[in-house]
């Protein structure tokens, strides 16, 4: 009996070592920083590695979110303190620009610089973009340049707008959300930048984009309870709600205004006029 009790003891401890130590193993995968997103480039040298992460498999003309990893080979491990910065640049054949982009930040996962850039074009073969990274790396200030390709969305949908205002600015104006349509109200979202020159691209804050969503396809219908796109200081983005009634081609009609209610792109639909110079399409 006393040997039975002993086998017993035993049992359960291995039973509760094995599963405390899966636990440890499940861990990591379970709070995967990157986990979901595709990595689309990896940039070894001797000392270190450059990890490039999208949702999609590869940047597109658009809106495109990306998260980067540093690797320190020394040590085996990601870096927290690499206070990084990026700049993508576009070089074509006869002069070269930016790209609307945020700042990166680590402040969700410390080993992950997270941000976005909007790539106004595609790269062609005489044409290319590049990005480069400035951050520290043991106490080294590291500054390197990555080329990287730029395609157009495979569905040919116009997801971002280039474009004149009647302020002789030029902006930049990109769809954000929803990424997963619904036959629903769903969140919209998007982002509006103004090119000052070639390099610089600020972010606009406080205007509005407004939003009719119509069917071309079925007598140009609209949708009701749609919301206009107003800034959020705290994402720097614009958010509204966009009202689809049911699957299929969509063209979302837009108007920029600015803070004194000028419009600066963009004109109602009405009978004569079935669309405006500035909208976003969608295909769900
Ligand atoms: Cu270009």
């Amino acid at each position: 009996m006393k040997t039975l009790k002993y086998i017993f003891a035993i049992a359960i401890l291995s039973i509760s070592f094995v599963s405390c130590s899966s636990d440890k193993d499940d861990d990591p995968i379970i709070s995967n920083p990157v986990e979901g997103l595709n990595k689309i480039y990896e940039f070894t040298e001797a000392d270190h590695s450059v990890e490039i992460y999208t949702e999609k498999t590869s940047l597109e003309v658009g809106y495109n979110e990306i998260s980067i990893r540093i690797k320190d080979m020394t040590s085996d491990k990601y870096i927290t303190n690499a206070e990084a910065t990026w700049m993508p640049m576009m070089h074509m054949e006869t002069m070269s620009h930016s790209a609307p982009h945020s700042m990166l930040s680590n402040a969700e996962h410390n080993t992950v610089y997270k941000g976005h850039i909007v790539f106004q074009m595609a790269s062609n073969a005489t044409e290319y973009w590049d990005v480069t990274l400035n951050y520290n790396l043991n106490g080294q200030a590291v500054t390197e340049t990555h080329e990287v390709s730029v395609i157009q969305p495979a569905d040919g949908l116009k997801k971002v707008q280039v474009f004149l205002g009647s302020d002789a600015v030029k902006y930049v104006l990109a769809y954000v959300n929803p990424k997963k349509p619904q036959v629903a109200i769903n969140d919209f979202q998007a982002v509006l930048y103004k090119m000052e020159d070639m390099m610089t691209y600020p972010v606009v804050e406080n205007y509005k984009v407004t939003v009719d969503p119509r069917m071309p396809g079925m007598g140009n219908h609209s949708s009701p309870n749609n919301q206009d796109l107003t800034y959020n200081a705290a994402t720097k983005m614009y958010n509204g709600k966009l009202s689809l009634t049911m699957t299929g081609y969509w063209k979302i009609n837009l108007k920029l205004l600015n803070e004194s209610g000028d419009v600066l792109k963009g004109e109602d639909v009405t009978e004569s006029n079935p669309e405006s110079s500035l909208y976003f399409e969608l295909e769900f």
